[in-house]
């Protein structure tokens, strides 16, 4: 049943779709899933399809070409680069999701995985252990598109049937790739330069704690989220998700246990505004009660992952 699945991931180049694309080849095999993104990489990670995914036809026409099944959609502009330019922002993330729900609508998709992100929250919900159910007044056109983005999921879920599965994504930390536009990119900007030897200058203060996740436990969130029977997904909006919680400076200490010489300056910016709009910490009853989510790093398992991961892609 499993290998009849045909998989597409749009985003396949960013820094979740790096990781997720040969979790998701080991479990539906190399031709079982296709990745696409604006431009391919050099030598290409997979079957590979130069999409922009604001096109609809172009959109359809893949996946009808690979008789697809489901589709990943990780494509978006993320909080710090959408404020640069709020209207295109919110132009392609707005665009690109309603034409994979109108994808999946028209073509019958089994299933659809659409991320959403701590940044829905504002300053209204509680930001200690902020709760599935809180009132959403996000600060950045990213967490605007985000919240109408879920509305969206559960508009098609309810009216089209569409099964449209969705996860809040905290901080990603991995060493696959860098991130790109975040707030919370810091973490893992701090990893790479304590490993290639050299000082950091973090643009958040030293005390901002925020949510954080490590790639293998947002891997196996997805994954276990999209194999989840559809009966036990009560929430069709998008499941809040715990990792861990810390702040720059706890960071900060526990790389210099490893590196005692690696020097970390505090000077925010603009982030610092988006970063104290969020959450510290997140209450994830309802994704453990529907599905079984339990993280598995925690800050230390996670600077040891990331430092070994590092280091061997240095000497490489
Ligand atoms: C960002 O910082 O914008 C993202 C997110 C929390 O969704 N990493």
């Amino acid at each position: 049943m499993m290998n009849k699945e045909k998989i597409l991931v749009i985003g396949a180049n960013g820094q979740i779709g790096t990781a997720l694309l040969p979790k998701l080849q080991e479990i539906y095999g190399e031709d079982g899933v296709i990745a696409s993104d604006l431009q391919a990489t050099n030598p290409p990670k997979s079957v590979f399809e130069t999409l922009d995914a604001t096109q609809p036809t172009a959109l359809q026409a893949l996946i009808k070409k690979h008789n697809i099944t489901q589709v990943y959609h990780l494509a978006a502009v993320l909080s710090a680069k959408g404020e640069a330019n709020p209207l295109q922002a919110w132009e392609i993330n707005m665009q690109t999701l309603l034409n994979v729900l109108e994808a999946a609508r028209n073509l019958n998709l089994k299933k659809v995985f659409i991320p959403s992100s701590i940044a829905v929250f504002g300053e209204s919900a509680p930001h200690q252990f902020t709760p599935q159910q809180a009132y959403l007044d996000p600060t950045t056109v990213y967490g605007i598109s985000k919240v109408a983005a879920e509305n969206w999921c559960l508009y098609y879920h309810k009216r089209y049937q569409v099964d449209v599965r969705s996860l809040r994504y905290p901080g990603v930390i991995g060493y696959q790739s860098l991130p790109g536009g975040g707030t919370t990119d810091y973490a893992v900007e701090m990893y790479h330069k304590a490993v290639a030897g050299e000082n950091y200058t973090c643009y958040l203060q030293e005390n901002t704690r925020l949510p954080m996740i490590y790639m293998e436990d947002v891997l196996r969130a997805t994954i276990e989220l999209m194999e989840a029977p559809a009966d036990q997904i009560s929430v069709r909006t998008s499941y809040n998700l715990a990792g861990t919680s810390f702040t720059p400076a706890e960071l900060y200490e526990n790389i210099k246990l490893l590196f005692p010489d690696f020097q970390c300056g505090f000077v925010p910016d603009f982030r610092q505004a988006i970063a104290d709009s969020w959450p510290e910490s997140i209450d994830d009853t309802s994704a453990q009660k529907d599905w079984g989510w339990k993280p598995k790093f925690d800050l230390s398992q996670i600077t040891t992952e990331m430092i070994t991961h590092l280091s061997k892609q240095l000497i490489g």
